[in-house]
């Protein structure tokens, strides 16, 4: 395990990942452009994060329908299939056999916290309760400054465990995982993490962390995977448990198929 992530629960990392991350960049230009295309709100090609942020502001029903492709988009798997970075992170976290605690997550955060919703303080362990050694990682698709929304993180902060913010949780607020601002500070301040295109940040499931907002005129893309360890005997004790629904949503189909293989 590394000494720095070890102590203070988070690491940057330069990584080998520049050339799958700008690829799926462009990739969801072609989703968000091709839904808009058949959708027809604009029969042109999307250039630039503007006319992503226009079809979300005059089209927002059918910029949803885009949104929901891009964690089905196979391009965001390249990246585990990059066996250097796996390497990296394995070495870095400590983290013997890794295995993903559940599908890769997407994030569209725009102009003004439209889009995904920014994240107010947390850790990510109430979200699949996995191996305690487990990890999340954080990967921006463009560079990410202050101004464009740089992940909050709390040095030091998994070192206190599970921590449950009881008013949240008296109040039943969803999700259940929210630290208020008051409790997080006892535990130390946020500092900013800015990253290079290319860069990732591995954080423990403990870490308290929170979005940083988007103050600029592009959208901050990020995806985040999780790693459970499965040589962890107290993963093992709770016989590996998953917090993931696998189920379908319904085998009804109330409308016709078209047919057209002749
Ligand atoms: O990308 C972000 O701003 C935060 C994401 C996050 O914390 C999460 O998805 O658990
Ligand atoms: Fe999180």
């Amino acid at each position: 395990m590394n000494k720095f992530y070890k102590e203070n629960g988070y690491k940057k990392l330069k990584t080998n990942i520049k050339k799958e991350v700008k690829e799926i960049r462009r990739e969801f230009f072609k989703i968000f452009s091709t839904v808009s295309k058949f959708k027809n709100f604009k029969k042109t090609e999307f250039k630039t994060d503007k006319d992503i942020i226009n079809f979300y502001k005059k089209d927002k029903k059918n910029w949803v329908l885009a949104y929901d492709l891009l964690r089905n988009s196979h391009l965001i798997y390249s990246l585990l299939a990059n066996k250097n970075f796996i390497e990296k992170i394995k070495k870095v976290s400590g983290i013997k056999r890794p295995v993903l605690t559940s599908k890769i997550l997407v994030r569209v955060d725009m102009p003004d916290g439209k889009g995904s919703s920014p994240a107010l303080s947390h850790q990510d362990f109430c979200a699949h309760q996995g191996s305690s050694n487990s990890i999340t990682i954080w990967v921006p698709l463009q560079k990410v400054k202050i101004k464009n929304g740089a992940l909050k993180v709390i040095p030091k902060s998994h070192k206190h465990g599970f921590i449950r913010d009881d008013e949240n949780w008296k109040k039943n607020i969803i999700p259940k995982n929210l630290i208020s601002d008051k409790l997080a500070s006892k535990f130390g301040n946020f500092i900013d993490v800015p990253t290079e295109l290319g860069d990732t940040l591995i954080f423990s499931t403990f870490s308290i962390h929170k979005s940083g907002i988007n103050d600029s005129n592009n959208i901050r893309f990020s995806l985040n995977f999780r790693f459970n360890d499965i040589e962890s005997q107290d993963y093992a004790d709770r016989n590996f448990y998953l917090n993931e629904k696998t189920q379908q949503k319904t085998f009804d189909v109330d409308f016709n198929p078209i047919v057209n293989f002749n």
